[in-house]
């Protein structure tokens, strides 16, 4: 099995602490994003958009980093990301997805770099684009966890979940671009409990062997 990823990148970040909650250790593969490998002939054969992570595994490659993470959720069922109940995965999933799908696209290299380069964003606007999309969906999950009643120790009970995979890559990019999530008790008590979590911990960008 074959990892294909980049230390602070938050989709390979996600299915690192994925990989270390299954108990699975594939051979990473680094591909350094600032320096454009992702754009490489070579990578595109691999993943024709030019975006990590991949996964190689039975002859197959997998792309995608919540579909490498459902294929290792029914591939090795235990311990589980994701609820019994229907209702209650469609929450969880619900969580993940308000990041992987409306906070980090918008967060893309590719996508600052085009603001930067054909919309003329200077740095300070860039700042202000990353806080403005990071604050606003931390904030509406801050409230998700809030209605639902079910967060615990975790996004959904007193165990991670598929959520809080999302979550904690998520929470370190606002970190590193000064979004402040203070204000919001939840987050900041999941945060502490992935903290603590050895999964989580061995998955930080801070620990990988392309960390610079
Ligand atoms: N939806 C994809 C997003 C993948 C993605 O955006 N990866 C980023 C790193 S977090 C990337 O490769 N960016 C390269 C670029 O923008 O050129 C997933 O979840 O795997």
């Amino acid at each position: 099995m074959r990892f294909y990823g980049y230390y602070r990148s938050s989709a390979a970040y996600r299915c690192r602490i994925a990989f270390n909650l299954k108990g699975v250790t594939p051979q990473f593969v680094p591909v350094h994003l600032r320096k454009g490998e992702q754009r490489s002939a070579d990578y595109l054969a691999t993943n024709p958009q030019g975006l990590i992570p991949a996964l190689e595994t039975d002859g197959a490659t997998i792309t995608q980093s919540l579909a490498i993470i459902e294929w290792l959720e029914e591939t090795r069922p235990t311990p589980p990301l994701l609820p019994k109940d229907a209702l209650e995965r469609a929450h969880v999933r619900a969580l993940a997805l308000s990041i992987a799908c409306d906070i980090h696209p918008l967060q893309n290299l590719r996508v600052l770099a085009f603001l930067a380069s054909d919309m003329g964003l200077d740095e300070p606007a860039l700042g202000r684009w990353r806080r403005r999309w990071i604050g606003e969906g931390l904030a509406a999950y801050e409230t998700m966890l809030a209605r639902s009643g079910r967060a615990g120790a975790f996004s959904f009970g007193d165990t991670p979940t598929l959520a809080d995979v999302c979550l904690m890559p998520q929470l370190f990019s606002a970190d590193r671009f000064g979004v402040d999530v203070g204000a919001h008790a939840h987050l900041q008590r999941i945060r502490k409990s992935c903290q603590s979590h050895p999964a989580f911990a061995a998955a930080h960008p801070d620990r990988q062997p392309d960390a610079e």
